[in-house]
């Protein structure tokens, strides 16, 4: 059974700066943990790109800090560090600061971005698989024995395609000739984000049996909410919260179009089924993780973690009959099933945690 243990780690938070990272950082920091963030800001960068901004207002990351040590009276630390091109700044990272844990975070995490154009899609590709590789290569270089926990996708698996409720990574197969084996789930990705995923599952099994790396694969639903009990501590402390065509997941564009009194905005036929977590709970999984590694020799950890599911048509209804906001139907810019069923088998403990805490 995995718990909360109290037994306080040094932890690099790689993409610590984003959605996902920044209410993970200060919900570790709180814990204790000694946190170091690194990021090179791309997503800020991105934004810019687009044309498009946060809802909430972002503090730069220097000021989030500032703020932050001083309302926890910690230590939290930033480093600018390009996962993707700053090999030798990574290692040296990670030999002055010794992390027992690195959280991964860096990513380009879009689909539809992924899927815009050849630019995006090279992206998306380039700066995922070499930021992972580099980050596994980079360990192995320092000699450390470091802790991995990455957050990956249930988005992996496809959707609809297991035949049933979907494992947690593997699956026991039967080979020609009769043989049994426990192999990766296989991988259906439905983007070319969803693709590096599928291709990151791949660079963890191989340098975990190839030189030992000790790696926790989280596979996670659409992450919602924006704030946590840390980020409200301080107006600078503030989550972002992404609305647009590309960034905006679909819970958060729903509840943000329902407080303007706009038609919620469903692709299809709304019959996709997608699982959730809330972000404070996003946060307590990876510090289960961080607390529970998996031992040397172990295979790579893979855990589903997920709140609950639903299609988003029941989703939309949900929020419409909270709000009395109407719906719309549009034709689905992606490509992708009109309609799936989903259900995921997730550790009981997970499940107990989530209750527990909620
Ligand atoms: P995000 O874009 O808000 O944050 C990613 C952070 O990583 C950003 O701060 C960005 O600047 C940084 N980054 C990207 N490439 C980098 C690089 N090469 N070097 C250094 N920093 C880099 O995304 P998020 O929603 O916080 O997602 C974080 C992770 O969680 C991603 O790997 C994503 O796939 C995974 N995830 C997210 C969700 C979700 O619903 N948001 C759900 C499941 C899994
Ligand atoms: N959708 C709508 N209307 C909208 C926006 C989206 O109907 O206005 C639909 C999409 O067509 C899709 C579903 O909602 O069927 C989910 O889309 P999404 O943008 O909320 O989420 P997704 O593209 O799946 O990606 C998000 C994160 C990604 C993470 C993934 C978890 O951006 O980083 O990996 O959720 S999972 O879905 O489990 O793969």
């Amino acid at each position: 059974m995995m718990s909360s243990s109290s037994s306080p780690k040094r932890v690099l938070v790689l993409g610590g700066d984003g959605f996902c990272g920044w209410p993970t950082s200060l919900y570790l920091s709180e814990k204790g943990h000694d946190v170091i963030i690194a990021d090179n800001l791309s997503r800020r960068k991105i934004d810019v790109e687009l044309g498009c901004d946060s809802l909430t207002p972002l503090a730069s990351i220097e000021d989030r800090i500032k703020v932050w040590n001083k309302v926890n009276k910690s230590n939290m630390r930033f480093r600018f560090l390009d996962l993707q091109h700053d090999f030798a700044e990574l290692l040296n990272l990670l030999k002055e600061e010794k992390p027992d844990t690195v959280v991964h975070f860096a990513e380009q995490r879009a689909a539809p971005y992924s899927m815009k154009d050849g630019r995006r899609k090279r992206y998306t590709i380039d700066n995922n698989l070499s930021g992972t590789h580099n980050l596994m290569c980079a360990i192995v270089e320092s000699g450390l024995d470091t802790h991995v926990v990455h957050l990956g996708t249930m988005g992996v698996y496809g959707y609809g395609t297991s035949g049933g409720e979907i494992p947690e990574g593997y699956i026991d197969v039967t080979l020609p000739g009769g043989r049994h084996s426990k192999i990766l789930h296989p991988a259906y990705p439905g983007s070319i984000y969803h693709l590096t995923k599928c291709l990151d599952a791949l660079v963890f099994q191989f340098y975990n049996k190839n030189d030992g790396i000790r790696v926790t694969d989280l596979h996670q639903g659409i992450v919602w909410g924006t704030n946590t009990p840390q980020t409200i501590r301080d107006e600078r402390l503030i989550n972002r919260f992404d609305y647009d065509g590309d960034y905006g997941t679909v819970l958060n564009r729903f509840l943000m179009q329902a407080a303007l009194n706009i038609p919620l905005t469903i692709y299809g036929t709304g019959g996709q089924t997608r699982a959730f977590i809330h972000i404070s709970d996003t946060a307590r999984c990876i510090e289960l993780a961080i607390s529970n590694p998996p031992k040397s020799g172990e295979q790579v950890e893979i855990f589903n973690q997920i709140a609950e599911t639903l299609r988003v048509g029941e989703l939309a209804k949900l929020v419409s009959e909270k709000t009395g906001c109407g719906v719309r139907f549009l034709e689905n810019p992606r490509k992708e099933d009109a309609a799936n069923e989903l259900e995921v088998w997730f550790s009981q403990s997970i499940l107990f945690f989530l209750i527990g805490h909620s």
